[in-house]
């Protein structure tokens, strides 16, 4: 398949004034855009006999990253995994965020954490010390509890077994125009906008998916399944 650019569900200044217009717009149209352009552009490279991964999903190929010819595989992995964690990074921020997690989703952060505000000390000093360009995750693991989680590069938390539901992108063309060097203020700034009703969905997503992939042993055929889960919260 030709990998597309997802639409932001919400113009480039909604997030003003804790994500500025300008970061949106570039990070969005041109770091994102050219990680989707050169997935596309290394599959386009796929030697004969590998033709099916033209039709493979982002996490097919990301989940199955042995069976991508290894002269292209370092080029799927960070930009597949670039336009993986950029399409779930837009659906966790909304002008109609910020706040606190309500119902289920607070009740695990709590069950987790202790209260919300101790996750959210957590999951900041993780971000603001994860060396380098990163990311930072919280995830649902193999045996159903909340995890934080920090990964280099575009490395996606799916390798590890643990199931994303909100990410920050901590790579500093997320935050360098507005905030320069500071991290931690971009982090601060951020929480604003979390919208906790796409992370509550995408716990209850998640908590299917694990109980699927329970049934049957995370097989890697599991993943064309959760997928078409999966998708539906970048897209809808
Ligand atoms: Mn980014």
């Amino acid at each position: 398949m030709t990998h597309k650019l997802p639409k932001l569900p919400y113009e480039f200044s909604a997030l003003e004034p804790h994500i500025d217009t300008r970061t949106m717009a570039v990070h969005h149209d041109k770091h994102h855009q050219a990680y989707v352009d050169n997935l596309n552009r290394a599959l386009e490279g796929l030697p004969p006999g590998h033709e099916d991964l033209q039709k493979a999903s982002t996490i097919q190929l990301l989940m199955d990253l042995d069976a991508v010819p290894e002269e292209i595989r370092t080029a799927v992995r960070n930009n597949g995994g670039g336009h993986f964690c950029h399409s779930l990074f837009w659906r966790c921020m909304s002008p109609r965020g910020g706040g606190e997690p309500s119902g289920g989703l607070a009740e695990a952060i709590e069950a987790g954490f202790g209260s919300t505000a101790a996750f959210q000390e957590t999951f900041t000093k993780a971000a603001a010390s994860l060396f380098g360009s990163g990311w930072a995750w919280l995830c649902l693991d193999g045996e159903g509890e909340l995890v934080i989680a920090t990964t280099p590069g575009h490395d996606v938390p799916l390798y590890e077994g643990l199931l994303p539901i909100l990410v920050l992108d901590v790579w500093e063309h997320a935050y360098y125009l507005k905030f320069e060097n500071r991290r931690a203020d971009y982090i601060a700034a951020w929480w604003n906008v979390v919208d906790w009703d796409h992370v509550a969905a995408g716990l209850t997503t998640a908590k299917v998916e694990l109980g699927l992939g329970k049934a049957v042993g995370w097989a890697a055929g599991t993943w064309a399944v959760l997928e078409k889960e999966w998708t539906k919260l970048f897209e809808s």
